[in-house]
């Protein structure tokens, strides 16, 4: 009996044994956060020196995206190689945690975006002090390794290259004097930069999710339009302090994410338009600065993800995410007065315009089609449908040429063609072929129209100067994927061939 009671108790002591190592073998991902993460991404994952880890925030990502920057690290930033630290059960633990909603809704009220603000006043100074034009710089976002690159638009040569925040995302705003010029991250980031002395001046995080800032025609108010929290945040342009936070909701009080926010200079207000709810907003800018910034509702027919103005901002043309048809909102008036069938999912964003035969027209690429579609402004029709290689994300023009630069950034096989077409006949006249195999996208004209600065948008991706006229390459700079270029004159004289 004794043998068998012992070797039953070995059995039994083995197994619990066993079953304490399969316990403590199932990682805590929390404490594993809290141990590994935490010091750069903040205790409650809100971000720090490093970006949030929270599902909105990471959304293309992806699960499997998160576990290989855990395990490998992330080139060219300061993430660094857990897998050597952390085996595979705790680097997937940790992934599925930070995909994992938080317990309560993140607070980011004005307590929170005053304790962010940090103030590094620039020396006093006069005028630039580098030789070049300062009103033909280019801004250019790196975000291959998170940086931006000063870049002199004559010589197209760098001037400096610095840190910027992590993920910049949508295009920089500029003082009308092009002396400040003001990015946002996607992490609720603004940061205020002197394109004078080429230095930071002020930071402030605004939100933790955030969708793009504007700035108001007289430079007085940065608006930050938000996902997380559902807030309009205002701004003063001067130093970064918070003017007022609209808690985003319609008159029933349904709170709403904003999609995005632009100022209407020839308006002297934002326009914002609600992801959630079917409303545009309104807020006026002009009045002392003490004035609480009264907002105007416009009611529409269905929420508005994406959308872009007409010159002179009377009217504002939108679609959501349904992707079948945009509408055209007289903003004036507050009313919906047309609705122009686009199916393939109108990128207006990146809509442009320009006059044809004596008629303004708006153009705009389609995410999920090979093709630009052409709009009258007069009759608000689409005249014309020019099919290209692939859908595509942005197109550019200049006052100065008579042409249309356009990727197809969004198609599987042509990702690295880059079209350009005839204003008047709506005639492809060229496809380049700058980097094949590669991303190419997003071209930005200099101050006179006669280059045309393309991305080869990889991490060791470039930046091709093309001639506007002739389409031959001028110059390739090697860059760190240069997702975005602004020209500081062509953003300051509101060009009707570039973004606003
Ligand atoms: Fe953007 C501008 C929204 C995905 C690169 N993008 C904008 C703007 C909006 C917007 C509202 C205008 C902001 C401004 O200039 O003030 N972007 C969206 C989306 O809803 C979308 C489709 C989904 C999302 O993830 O938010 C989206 N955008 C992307 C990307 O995946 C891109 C290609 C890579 C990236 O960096 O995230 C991208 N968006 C850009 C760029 C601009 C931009 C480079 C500025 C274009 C310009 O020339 O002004």
């Amino acid at each position: 009996m004794k043998p068998c009671c012992s070797f039953l108790a070995i059995v039994v002591l083995a197994a619990m044994g066993a079953s304490a190592r399969a316990q403590t073998a199932a990682p805590d991902a929390a404490a594993l956060y809290q141990d590994k993460c935490a010091s750069c991404h903040g205790a409650e994952r809100l971000g720090a020196v490093g970006p949030a880890l929270l599902p909105d925030n990471l959304g293309r990502l992806g699960q499997k995206g998160a576990e290989m920057v855990i395990r490998d690290g992330r080139a060219a930033t300061q993430m660094p190689a857990f897998g050597a630290e952390i085996d595979d059960a705790g680097v997937k633990a940790l992934a599925s945690f930070v995909y994992g909603k938080p317990a309560a809704t993140p607070r980011w009220g004005r307590d929170e975006i005053g304790a962010s603000r940090v103030l590094t006043p620039a020396p006093a100074a006069d005028r630039p002090m580098f030789a070049a034009d300062p009103l033909n710089l280019f801004v250019v976002v790196e975000g291959g390794d998170h940086h931006v690159t000063i870049l002199d638009g004559d010589k197209f040569e760098p001037i400096t290259r610095f840190a910027s925040r992590f993920a910049l995302h949508g295009g920089p705003k500029f003082t009308p004097d092009g002396r400040y010029v003001f990015f946002g991250s996607r992490d609720g980031w603004v940061t205020k930069y002197d394109l004078w002395t080429l230095q930071v001046v002020a930071e402030a995080r605004a939100g933790i999710n955030t969708r793009n800032i504007a700035l108001s025609r007289d430079a007085r108010f940065i608006a930050v339009a938000n996902y997380l929290p559902n807030s309009l945040v205002i701004l003063s342009a001067a130093d970064l302090s918070v003017l007022k936070i609209f808690d985003v909701a319609d008159r029933a009080g349904q709170s709403s994410r904003v999609s995005a926010v632009y100022q209407a200079p020839d308006r002297g207000s934002f326009i914002a338009a609600l992801k959630d709810v079917p409303e545009i907003w309104e807020i006026a800018t002009q009045g002392p600065a003490t004035e609480p910034l009264p907002l105007r509702r416009i009611a529409i027919t269905a929420p508005l993800d994406d959308f872009f103005f007409d010159p002179g901002y009377r009217h504002l043309i939108g679609a959501n995410r349904d992707g079948t048809q945009a509408v055209v909102v007289a903003l004036s008036e507050g009313r919906e007065i047309a609705t122009i069938p686009l199916p393939g999912m109108p990128h207006l964003g990146s809509g442009i315009s320009w006059v044809r035969s004596g008629q303004r027209v708006i153009a705009t690429p389609h995410l999920r089609d090979g093709k630009i579609s052409i709009i009258d402004t007069a009759t608000w029709t689409a005249i014309a449908t020019v099919p290209t290689e692939g859908p595509g994300f942005f197109m550019r023009s200049h006052e100065n040429t008579p042409y249309v630069w356009t990727d197809s950034f969004m198609s599987k096989e042509n990702k690295d063609l880059i079209q350009i077409l005839d204003k008047n006949t709506l005639a492809i006249v060229r496809t380049l072929k700058p980097a094949p195999g590669k991303t190419t996208a997003h071209v930005e004209f200099d101050r006179s129209g006669r280059h045309a600065l393309v991305s080869v948008w990889e991490n060791d991706g470039a930046l091709i100067v093309y001639d506007a006229a002739t389409f031959a390459e001028v110059k390739r700079l090697p860059m760190s994927k240069p997702v975005g270029k602004y020209n500081v004159y062509n953003k300051i004289t509101f060009s009707e061939g570039t973004s606003h």
